[in-house]
């Protein structure tokens, strides 16, 4: 017997510093059974608003799915196995895995799922993600909701950016040289998307942590 093969790839359709984006790859059924499941991620590990180190509660609320999830506090931020509340997280949803099939490459599997929440004044200042364990492996972005303007720059801080805005449905990968680009979320164009009922943005980022 032989196993079956996983899909073609498909074409990205632009790449912005060697990130893949994939335009409305995700079609407007499955955005909303994806939807579904987040919800009820929710439900069992609440959003919370994150504080930095220096004690800054940040304009993204978050949570995770998968066997650890990002949390910060003024502790510092770190991955680890248990919601804020000591609960641990629930499993990642197997539509959003899928995506990560058809994205991702040969890549092992993701065992955290980053679930942020926009509302229309949220923003997300540049940063580098590099708290993985293997920063080999990509991380795979979806944008749910309210379209947002997304910068990427540099490996290090300053110099010329590049924008671009993601629109719901829209996936975007992570790998290679572009993983460990500084990036951010300039802002949100509330009103652009009528799939969250109260409006907003859901960013939900693939990764592999340990
Ligand atoms: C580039 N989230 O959660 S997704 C994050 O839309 C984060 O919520 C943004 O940055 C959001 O860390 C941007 C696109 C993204 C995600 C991870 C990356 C870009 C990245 C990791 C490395 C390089
Ligand atoms: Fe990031």
């Amino acid at each position: 017997m032989s196993k079956t093969s996983p899909a073609a790839p498909p074409s990205p359709t632009l790449t912005i510093r060697g990130a893949a984006l994939y335009r409305e790859i995700i079609p407007q059924a499955a955005q909303r059974a994806i939807l579904e499941d987040i919800g009820e991620v929710v439900r069992q590990a609440p959003l919370f608003a994150p504080v930095t180190a220096r004690g800054k509660p940040m304009s993204v609320r978050m949570t995770s799915a998968g066997a650890v999830g990002w949390v910060s506090d003024r502790g510092g931020y770190r991955y680890q196995a248990l919601h804020p509340r000591g609960t641990p997280w629930p499993a990642i949803p197997d539509s959003v895995l899928g995506i990560w099939h058809r994205v991702a490459g040969p890549a092992r599997m993701p065992d955290c799922c980053l679930v942020n929440h926009y509302g229309a004044e949220a923003r997300m200042g540049l940063h580098q993600d590099r708290d993985e364990a293997d920063l080999t492996q990509p991380v795979v972005s979806i944008s749910l909701g309210d379209a947002a303007l997304f910068r990427i720059g540099n490996p290090a801080r300053g110099g010329k950016t590049e924008s671009v805005w993601l629109s719901s449905g829209d996936v975007l990968v992570l790998g290679g040289a572009a993983r460990l680009l500084y990036h951010g979320i300039d802002r949100i164009r509330p009103g652009s998307s009528a799939l969250l009922p109260q409006g907003g943005r859901i960013n939900l980022t693939l990764r592999v942590a340990r």
